[in-house]
């Protein structure tokens, strides 16, 4: 059976590609999700694409894919990046790699943004390529899936 990995989305990413171009390019959250599902079959895992504006729920979907025995999860934690104990403490729980991505450089903009709880939970964070990160962390999930094989 393949492996599945998780890709969550954070507050706010709904809105992708309608506002602030410069920061976080035209590409709209259905353009990363397609660039997501093409990169993960090519890697032949299995994907559970989502997005919320709700800390709760970002929780919930964690706990399911520790549950559901997820492969692996990508995460972009927009603005609970900073502040959300309750997702750190959920994904500690997870056995599995955790990739934290970012659009932006975060560490190049405002200082509040630079301190990530997110980062002590995650094996590895993509941040500055654009959405083309979440292809890397793909990728490169795929690499630390198949090295353990
Ligand atoms: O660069 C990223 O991916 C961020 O996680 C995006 C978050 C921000 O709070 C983080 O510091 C960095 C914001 C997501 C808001 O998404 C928008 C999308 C379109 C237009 C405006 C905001």
């Amino acid at each position: 059976m393949a492996k599945t990995i998780y890709v969550l989305n954070g507050p706010n990413l709904n809105l992708l590609g309608t506002r602030e171009p410069k920061i976080y390019g035209r590409a709209t959250l259905a353009d990363v999700e397609k660039l997501c599902r093409k990169t993960a079959a090519d890697h032949e895992l299995g994907i559970v694409f989502r997005q919320s504006n709700h800390e709760g729920q970002l929780v919930d979907w964690i706990n399911e894919a520790h549950a559901e025995k997820a492969a692996g999860l990508i995460i972009n934690p927009a603005g609970y990046t900073t502040t959300s104990i309750a997702i750190l403490d959920a994904l500690f729980i997870l056995e599995v790699p955790v990739i934290e991505i970012h659009i932006s450089n975060i560490h190049k903009r405002e200082e509040f943004r630079h301190n990530s709880y997110v980062s002590k939970a995650a094996h590895a964070v993509i941040c500055g390529f654009g959405v083309h990160g979440y292809a890397l962390a793909i990728a490169g999930l795929a690499a630390l899936l198949g090295a353990k094989e």
